[in-house]
C-alpha cells in the first residue's frame, strides 16, 4: 500500500481523508492510516467542489430584489435568481433584518436552523448563524433533533438524562465474550455506523459486531429488513410489523411477569413505579393483559415466538439495543421507555454484555470505545431571546401563529415568523409532508439560506450566500464521542465569490454596526485557537500544542482503560450515584409526566395504535420505511459519484417483497410511482425478500425534485408522502417512519431528473 502520510488531513461526519490538490483544487482523496474500515462516502465530495450545482456568488430572488420582501412568496422555487455583488446582499440583509426586528420584533425570525452541515468546531455553520443573531436582538430557536426527539423529551424523565447514556452507551469490548443474546430492535445497520456527528478517526462497528460474534453471541435482528444485520452474523430474523415494537416489549414484559422471571431485587433496588405498570401488564388496570397471545396479532409474530424469545432473554445475560429510528414512528416514546422497562426486569442493567442500549451504530460512537471530552466551541453569546419550538413542529408554527400547544408538560403559542434564515440544513430533505410545509413556506416575507450547492431549500429561498465546505478552510475536528482529533487543512481555494460563514456573518455584522460583537477581534486563526485552548484546559491529559497538533495531523486521545458499561456506577451504589430523575431511580412510572394528564403519554409505557401501521392500513397497504442511505449523509453529496452510482435509471431505489411487487405487476428495475394523499414520488424498483411483506423501503436523500402536477417528486424523496404530525403531546418528535402508501408501476412518459440542474441565474447588464 502507498503512503499517504505526507499529504494533508481533511474531515467530515462520514470520516477523516489524506487530500491531494493540485492547483489549489483537490484531486485525489485516501483513506484515513488510523481507519481499520473507512467509508467510501467521502470519496462523492470530490467531482462536486465546483461545477454547476455549486453556488459561487450571492443570489437573489428576481421578485424580492425587484418589489421587496414578500413579493411572491408563491414563486419561490420556480423564479430566476439574480447574482448580486456581497456589498449588496449585505446591505439589503441588514436592512430587512432591521425592519423585521423594529416592526415584528426578534422572535418574528425563525432560525432554529436544524441540520447537520459539515465537521468542524469552528466553522459549524448553525452555530455561526445563531452567534450572529444573538449580536443582533435574538431569533426563535428550536429545541431537540430530528433523530430522536422522543427520546430526548422523555428519558430524562425515566434515567435523568438522555444524552449521557448516548455517550456511554456498553462499549464492544464489554460485549465481546460476555454477551450471549443480542437482542436489537431495528438491527445494528453498519451503514449509519460510517457517520459519526462531528467527525471520526476510526470506524469501529463491523470489527465489534464481527469480534462479539466470534466470543459467542447470538444476534437477534427484529425489525423491517433483514439486511440491518450484517449477514455474516448469522442473525436470526423477526420481522414485526412496524410501529408495533412498543406491543411486542410489553408481551415480553408481561411473560416475564406471568413466568416470575423477573428480577425482583433489581426493580425494588433501582427502580420506581413497577407495581403500577405490573397491573397495566397484567390487564388490572384496564381489563387487557398485555399477553402475548394478545401482542401476537398486532405485531404479526406468533405467541409462542413472543414467549421463547422472553425465555432465552431471561436466561442469558441479553442487551437489548433499541435503534434511534424507534423514536421516529408515532408515540415513539413509548419502545424506548418499555425497552429500558424490560432491561430493568431482566436485571441486567450495569453488567457487561447485558442491560439496554440506544442506538447500536446509528453512529459510530454507539459502541465505540472513548473518553468523553467536552470540547470547547464558539459561543452563541447572551440570549436575547430564549423563544423556541420542538424543532420538527416548523409547519405546525408557520400555519397557525399564536396557536397554542403542549411540549412535555409545558402550554406553549407558535410565534409569528415574518424571517427564516438556515444555515447547515436542509428542510426540504428533512422535515415530512413537504407539499405541507410547501404551503405554509409562504407565510415569511424573507427566506435566507447560506449554502454551497443548489439544494432544494436554497432554490425555495429569498436570499443565497454562497459558503465554503470543509476542504476550503482551515478547522479542527473534534467530539465529544469519538477519541481522535483531527487538524483540518485548508488543500482548495474556495471558487468564485464563496466565504466562510463565519466570513459572511462577520460581513453583515459590519454593515449593521455590530462587527465587533461578532468577531471580538479574532479572525479563523484567532478563534482556533481559542477553542482549542478551552478544550485543552478540560482535558483529562496534557493535550498537544495546536502547532503541534498540526505538525502531527491528528492526536489520539486516551480511552478509559476498563471498557465501558452503561449505567455501572448507579447499579454499583445507587445512593451516592442516583440518577437524576426525582426518585434517583429507574422511574418506571413518572409522576412527572403522569402529572401532565396527556392521554398519548401517561405515567408508565403502554401501547397506543399508531395513526398509520399496517394494523389500520386500507386505501394505502404498505408501510413505507424511509431509513438513512448507506451512500452519503441524509441529502449530503446527493449529487456526488458515489451516491448517484447508487441510483437506478437516475432515481432513488425502492425495495419491495416479490409478493407485493407480483401483486403489482411490478419487477425489478422499473420505475415506480409511490403515493397516499399527502403527495407521490418516482422510484426504481428492488425486489428482495430482505424486506418484510407489505413493507417496502427507500432510503431518504434524494434532493427533492417537483414537477407538474404538483406534490411529485421525479427523484424520489420520501417525505413527499411521511406524515407531519408529533409523536406525543410529551416529545412533539417527528415520525416518519410511521407512514402508509401504495405504489403502482409507471407507465408515463418517464421525466427526465432535474434536481442537479441549477435554476435559472440572471446576471445584471
Ligand atoms: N423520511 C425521513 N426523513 C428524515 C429521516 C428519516 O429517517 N426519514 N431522518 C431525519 C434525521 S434523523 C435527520 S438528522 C435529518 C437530517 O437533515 P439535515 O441535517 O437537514 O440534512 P443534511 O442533508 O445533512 O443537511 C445539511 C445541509 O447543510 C449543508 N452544509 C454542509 N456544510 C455546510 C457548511 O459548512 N455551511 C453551510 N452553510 N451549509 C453546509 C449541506 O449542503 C446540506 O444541504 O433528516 C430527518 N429526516
Ligand atoms: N450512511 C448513513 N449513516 C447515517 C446517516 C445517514 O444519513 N447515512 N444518518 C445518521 C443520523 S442523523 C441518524 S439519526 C442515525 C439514525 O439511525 P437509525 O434511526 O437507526 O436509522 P434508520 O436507518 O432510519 O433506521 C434503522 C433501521 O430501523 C428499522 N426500522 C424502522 N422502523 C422500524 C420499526 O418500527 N421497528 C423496528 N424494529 N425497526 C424499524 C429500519 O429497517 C431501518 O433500516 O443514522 C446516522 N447514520
Ligand atoms: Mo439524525
Amino acid at each position: 500500500m502507498t503512503d499517504h502520510t505526507d499529504l494533508p488531513l481533511t474531515a467530515n461526519h462520514w470520516g477523516t481523508y489524506r487530500v491531494r490538490s493540485e492547483n489549489g483544487r483537490a484531486t485525489e482523496m485516501y483513506d484515513f492510516e488510523c481507519d481499520p474500515d473507512p467509508s467510501p462516502i467521502g470519496q462523492g465530495a470530490l467531482d462536486v467542489q465546483t461545477g454547476p450545482t455549486r453556488i459561487t456568488e450571492p443570489m437573489i430572488r428576481e421578485s424580492w430584489l425587484e418589489h421587496g420582501a414578500g413579493a411572491h412568496p408563491e414563486r419561490r422555487g420556480q423564479e430566476p435568481f439574480v447574482a448580486v455583488s456581497w456589498d449588496e446582499a449585505n446591505r439589503l440583509i441588514a436592512d430587512d433584518l432591521t425592519r423585521i426586528s423594529r416592526d415584528h420584533g426578534n422572535q418574528s425570525i425563525y432560525a432554529g436552523c436544524y441540520g447537520w452541515a459539515s465537521a468542524g468546531r469552528f466553522h459549524h455553520a448553525p452555530s455561526q448563524l445563531k452567534r450572529f443573531l444573538n449580536t443582533v436582538g435574538g431569533f426563535t430557536n428550536s429545541f431537540g433533533t430530528y433523530s430522536f426527539a422522543a427520546a430526548e423529551a422523555m428519558i430524562p424523565h425515566v434515567l435523568g438524562s438522555y444524552r449521557d447514556y448516548i455517550a456511554t452507551a456498553t462499549s464492544w469490548e464489554s460485549i465481546e465474550g460476555n454477551c450471549d443474546l443480542f437482542v436489537a430492535f431495528g438491527g445494528v445497520p453498519v451503514k449509519n455506523g460510517q457517520i459519526e456527528s462531528g467527525a471520526l478517526g476510526a470506524h469501529v462497528q463491523t470489527r465489534g459486531l464481527r469480534a462479539a460474534r466470534k466470543a459467542g453471541t447470538h444476534f437477534v435482528n427484529i425489525g423491517p429488513l433483514r439486511s440491518d444485520m450484517m449477514d455474516e452474523l448469522g442473525a436470526e430474523w423477526l420481522a414485526p410489523a412496524p410501529s408495533t415494537d412498543t406491543a411486542l416489549l410489553l408481551a415480553i414484559a408481561h411473560t416475564l411477569l406471568r413466568e416470575g422471571l423477573h428480577d425482583t431485587a433489581f426493580l425494588e433496588t433501582y427502580t420506581t413505579g413497577f407495581d403500577k405498570f405490573a397491573a397495566y401488564l397484567s390487564g388490572e388496570a384496564d381489563d387487557t393483559p398485555k399477553s402475548a397471545e394478545w401482542a401476537a396479532p398486532i405485531c404479526g409474530l406468533s405467541a409462542d415466538t413472543i414467549k421463547d424469545l422472553t425465555r432465552r432473554m431471561a436466561s442469558q445475560r441479553t442487551m437489548i439495543s433499541v435503534a434511534w429510528s424507534l423514536t421516529r414512528q408515532d408515540h415513539g416514546e413509548q419502545p424506548y421507555w418499555a425497552a429500558i422497562t424490560v432491561a430493568a426486569m431482566l436485571g441486567q442493567i450495569g453488567t457487561a454484555g447485558g442491560g439496554v442500549g440506544f442506538g447500536y451504530s446509528a453512529e459510530n460512537s454507539i459502541g465505540n470505545h472513548f473518553t468523553s471530552l467536552t470540547t470547547g466551541s464558539l459561543p452563541q453569546g447572551d440570549k436575547p431571546i430564549t423563544e423556541f419550538i420542538p424543532v420538527a413542529r416548523i409547519t405546525d408554527m408557520l400555519e397557525n401563529p399564536g396557536g397554542a400547544y403542549q411540549f412535555n408538560g409545558q402550554d406553549r403559542t407558535y410565534p409569528d415568523i415574518r424571517m427564516i434564515w438556515w444555515a447547515g440544513g436542509n428542510p426540504f430533505h428533512h422535515h415530512q409532508d413537504l407539499n405541507r410545509m410547501l404551503r405554509a413556506w409562504q407565510k415569511p416575507e424573507t427566506i435566507i439560506t447560506n449554502e454551497w450547492c443548489w439544494t432544494a431549500m436554497a432554490r425555495h429561498s429569498d436570499i443565497v450566500l454562497p459558503a465554503t465546505t470543509p476542504m476550503e478552510r482551515t478547522d479542527i475536528a473534534m467530539t465529544q464521542r469519538d477519541p481522535y482529533i483531527i487538524a483540518m487543512t485548508k488543500v482548495t481555494e474556495p471558487p468564485g465569490a464563496a466565504r466562510n460563514d463565519y466570513d459572511i456573518f462577520a460581513g453583515i455584522a459590519a454593515q449593521m454596526g455590530a462587527g465587533e460583537a461578532f468577531t471580538e477581534g479574532r479572525d479563523e486563526a484567532g478563534w482556533l485557537r481559542w477553542i482549542y485552548d478551552i478544550t485543552r484546559q478540560r482535558a483529562a491529559v496534557e493535550l498537544p500544542s495546536l502547532d503541534q497538533l498540526r505538525e502531527d495531523g491528528y492526536f489520539f486521545y486516551p480511552p478509559p482503560e476498563r471498557p465501558t458499561v452503561m449505567l455501572s456506577d448507579f447499579v454499583a451504589d445507587p445512593v451516592a450515584n442516583a440518577l437524576k430523575t426525582p426518585s434517583g431511580k429507574i422511574e418506571i412510572f413518572s409522576e412527572t409526566v403522569d402529572s401532565f394528564g396527556y392521554d398519548d403519554c401517561p405515567g408508565h409505557p403502554v401501547w397506543r395504535e399508531p395513526v398509520e401501521w399496517l394494523g389500520n392500513a386500507t386505501t394505502y397497504p404498505l408501510h413505507m420505511i424511509s431509513n438513512q442511505p448507506k451512500d452519503k449523509l441524509h441529502s449530503q453529496l446527493d449529487h456526488g459519484a458515489i451516491s448517484r452510482k447508487g441510483k437506478i435509471r437516475d432515481r432513488e431505489p425502492v425495495t419491495i417483497h416479490p409478493d407485493d411487487a407480483g401483486a403489482r405487476g411490478i419487477a425489478g428495475g422499473d420505475i415506480v410511482r409511490l403515493f397516499n394523499d399527502r403527495g407521490a414520488c418516482l422510484g426504481a424498483a428492488i425486489l428482495s425478500d430482505s424486506v418484510r411483506a407489505g413493507v417496502i423501503q427507500i432510503s431518504t436523500g434524494a434532493w427533492y425534485d417537483p414537477a407538474e402536477p404538483l406534490g411529485l417528486c421525479k427523484h424520489g424523496n420520501p417525505n413527499v408522502l411521511t406524515l407531519d404530525k408529533g409523536t406525543s403531546r410529551l416529545g412533539q418528535g417527528p415520525i416518519a417512519h410511521s407512514c402508509l402508501v401504495e405504489i403502482e408501476r409507471f407507465d408515463g412518459t418517464i421525466p427526465e431528473v432535474t434536481a442537479f440542474i441549477p435554476p435559472e441565474i440572471r446576471t445584471r447588464g
